[in-house]
């Protein structure tokens, strides 16, 4: 009897965890649509097509490229100019674009918006999602979360235009690396018929020693497309600090 009831109990809690994920998902888009852009995207389309990317699949045999029925199922766009990239910076960025609509991180869209801060996976010939013992960022590559996030960044960058921004983190002894997600996916996949310029927005402390001048700074030249302009600008960290503590003040006295 015991095993009988240990087999119910073990069904209900994966059902709970599939279902509760599955809520979470749906909840954070009924309540985007609604403040953002009511009518424009279905959440059960966009759920499904979300779905279908890891179920049934081994959580390290996951490539980005599943989740490019995903990407189509979302309509959004994103004005020029608004785009704010980052890396290493991701809380502050958040603080600082969350009360505001001057500027929009992948995170403020639809879909970064969704996933933020999840994490997902099923298993081989499994219908269920599960939130625990999947694979994190560097375990295996091809992980449903990072495939999930390069394919997501990648669409971001991917249809930026105009001038748009980088936040980075001028505590860091090397402000860019080539590896992150911002070096390796988004830098290479800014298309140079759309966007006219990147600067960096390097945010410093007064204790802080990296400057603009910084040799990672070459490295991201070197990577950026020659017809796209490169700036770069220190930027106070205690102008920022004031900026996310209040709401009002216009983006252009912050950045
Ligand atoms: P990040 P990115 N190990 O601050 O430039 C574990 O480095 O990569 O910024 N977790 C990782 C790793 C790793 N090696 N790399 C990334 N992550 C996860 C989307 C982790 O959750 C936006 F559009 C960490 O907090 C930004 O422009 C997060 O990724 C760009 O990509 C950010 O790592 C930021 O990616």
């Amino acid at each position: 009897l015991a095993v009988v009831f240990g087999v119910i109990a073990a069904a209900k809690n994966s059902a709970n965890s599939s279902d509760s994920f599955k809520n979470v998902v749906i909840n954070r888009c009924e309540t985007y649509l609604k403040e953002n852009m009511p009518g424009k995207n279905d959440c059960k389309k966009i759920w499904g097509a979300f779905e279908q990317a890891y179920i049934g699949r081994d959580p390290c045999d996951v490539p980005p490229e599943v989740y490019d029925p995903l990407i189509s199922s979302v309509k959004q766009d994103v004005a020029c100019n608004t785009m704010l990239f980052w890396s290493k910076t991701k809380t502050m960025v958040h603080a600082f674009t969350d009360n505001r609509d001057c500027m929009i991180t992948l995170e403020d869209t639809l879909l970064g918006f969704l996933f933020d801060g999840l994490t997902w996976c099923s298993r081989n010939e499994s219908k269920e999602t599960f939130t625990t013992d999947c694979p994190s960022w560097s375990d295996c590559q091809n992980n449903p979360v990072r495939s999930f996030w390069i394919k997501a960044s990648l669409n971001f960058a991917s249809t930026a235009c105009g001038n748009v921004s980088a936040m980075l983190n001028g505590s860091l002894e090397a402000p860019f690396s080539s590896t992150s997600v911002f070096g390796s996916v988004e830098v290479k996949n800014l298309d140079p018929d759309k966007v006219d310029g990147l600067t960096v927005l390097l945010v410093t402390k007064d204790t802080d020693t990296t400057t603009c001048n910084h040799s990672s700074f070459h490295n991201l030249q070197s990577i950026l497309d020659t017809k796209i302009a490169y700036n770069c600008r220190e930027v106070p960290y205690s102008t920022v600090e004031v900026c996310i503590s209040d709401p009002e003040i216009p983006c252009s006295d912050c950045l």
